[in-house]
């Protein structure tokens, strides 16, 4: 116990001198679960992962399809909203950019916005130009296996921070929708789940964006 406490203050003067403790955070070993409702159940072969609004040609992809898109493995500190973050996660799964440069997907110059559809009709918000970033995966694997249940099998979208760098798209945790089945491209922004409750519409990490601001 004691030992576990140390090494975890530890860590976290390491990743605090890196740079890599955005303000107001601190570290955790574990991987805490936060959602809204319960776990959805799933079924592989009903399931289809949807990309619609201000695109060329609608996409619809079953599972099978959905695994043959280009794939990558990504290492990122994940931050959540109620101060916890996690470091050097390895994630595995698809960057939407591969899918615009490699004719997947097309989008309308009108598209600046985007909403993830997910289980049960929860919705999360960000700019098209966070998701096409490197630090926004639609990921499948955590730690080289599936993801679990609770963590958005099949599919979730995941946003952290690449280690050592700093950039505009780093946005807190809950910009990554779980059990993610599909993706509409919009002109404006619309607000999802949380931030209706209150959350930023933004979520950058570094300025601390947690809340909406209220009144201007
Ligand atoms: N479908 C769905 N996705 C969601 C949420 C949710 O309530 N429903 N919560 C978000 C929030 S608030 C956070 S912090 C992360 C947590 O991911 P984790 O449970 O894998 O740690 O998921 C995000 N994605
Ligand atoms: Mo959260």
């Amino acid at each position: 116990m004691l030992k576990d406490f140390m090494d975890r203050r530890q860590k976290e003067e390491e990743v605090k001198r890196e740079g890599r403790l955005p303000p107001g955070q601190s570290l955790t070993q574990k991987f805490p679960v936060l959602h809204y409702g319960s776990v959805p159940n799933y079924n592989l072969k009903t399931w289809t992962f949807r990309v619609f609004g201000l695109v060329e040609e609608e996409k619809t992809w079953n599972w099978d399809e959905f695994n043959k898109l280009p794939r990558h493995t990504v290492t990122m500190d994940i931050h959540c909203v109620t101060r916890w973050s996690k470091f050097d996660t390895e994630w595995e799964g698809i960057h939407i950019k591969d899918l615009l440069d490699g004719g997947f997907i097309k989008l309308k110059p009108e598209a600046q916005f985007c909403v993830q559809h997910c289980e049960y009709g929860f919705t999360v918000n960000t700019p098209v130009s966070v998701l096409l970033s490197d630090n926004f995966l639609l990921a499948t694997h955590f730690d080289g296996k599936p993801l679990e249940g609770d963590h958005g099998y099949p599919l979730r979208g995941v946003i952290g921070a690449i280690p050592g760098k700093h950039q505009d798209s780093d946005r807190y945790l809950w910009k990554g929708g779980k059990w993610l089945r599909g993706l509409e491209f919009k002109a404006e922004d619309q607000a999802g789940f949380w931030e209706q409750a209150g959350y930023s519409m933004s979520a950058r990490i570094w300025d601390e964006e947690r809340y909406a601001r209220r009144g201007w």
